[in-house]
C-alpha cells in the first residue's frame, strides 16, 4: 500500500461516512420491505433501487479512501429503524433523512477544506451535486404525495391527470433533465 495522503482525522471522518452510506442502503432495503408488505409495490421499487444506490456511494468512499493510501474499516452498522406507521411517517423519514446526509457531507467539505486537502474536497464536490438531486427526488415525492393524499379536494385525480401528462408524447429537452 502507498503512503497515506489523507490526515488520521479525515481517514476516520471518510471511514464514517462509508459506513454511514452502507447503513443507508440498510435504511432503504428496510422500508423497501415493509412497502412490499403493505401493497405498495411501486414505492417498494423505488426503495430498493435507491439502496442500490447508497451501497454504490458507499464503494466510492471504499475506493477512495484506499486510492489515497489509507485503510477502509468495515464496521458494524446500527439495525434500521422500526416500521414507519404510515406512508406519511415514512416518506418524512426519508426526507429527513436525506437533509441530514447532505449535512454530514457539508462538514466532511468543511474539514478538507480546514485541512487544505484538496484532493478530497475535489472529491466530495460529486456527493454535494448527488445531494441536490436527493434532495429533489425525494422533495418531489413528498410534494406529489402530499398532492395524491389529500381527500377533501379533487387533488388525486389532479394527481393522475399530472401523471398522464408526463406520459403524452412531446420532444424536446426538460429544463429538470439538465445536468446540473
Ligand atoms: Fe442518499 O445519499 Fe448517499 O450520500
Amino acid at each position: 500500500m502507498s503512503d497515506k495522503r489523507i490526515s488520521d482525522s479525515m481517514e476516520q471522518a471518510l471511514n464514517d461516512q462509508m459506513n454511514n452510506e452502507a447503513m443507508q442502503a440498510q435504511a432503504y432495503l428496510a422500508l423497501g420491505v415493509w412497502a412490499e408488505s403493505n401493497s405498495y409495490t411501486g414505492i417498494a421499487d423505488f426503495f430498493y433501487k435507491h439502496s442500490e444506490e447508497e451501497r454504490q456511494h458507499m464503494f466510492k468512499f471504499l475506493e477512495f479512501i484506499q486510492a489515497r493510501g489509507g485503510e477502509a474499516k468495515i464496521s458494524a452498522i446500527p439495525a434500521p429503524r422500526d416500521n414507519p406507521t404510515d406512508l406519511a411517517s415514512c416518506i418524512e423519514d426519508v426526507w429527513q433523512h436525506e437533509l441530514d446526509n447532505s449535512k454530514k457531507i457539508y462538514a466532511l467539505v468543511d474539514l478538507a477544506m480546514a485541512e487544505r486537502d484538496w484532493a478530497t474536497f475535489n472529491f466530495l464536490q460529486w456527493f454535494v451535486k448527488e445531494q441536490i438531486e436527493e434532495e429533489a427526488l425525494i422533495g418531489d415525492l413528498r410534494d406529489k404525495y402530499a398532492l395524491a393524499s389529500d381527500e377533501k379536494s379533487e387533488n388525486a385525480n389532479l394527481y393522475s391527470f399530472d401523471r398522464d401528462m408526463a406520459g403524452a408524447s412531446q420532444e424536446g429537452e426538460l429544463p429538470r433533465n439538465q445536468e446540473l
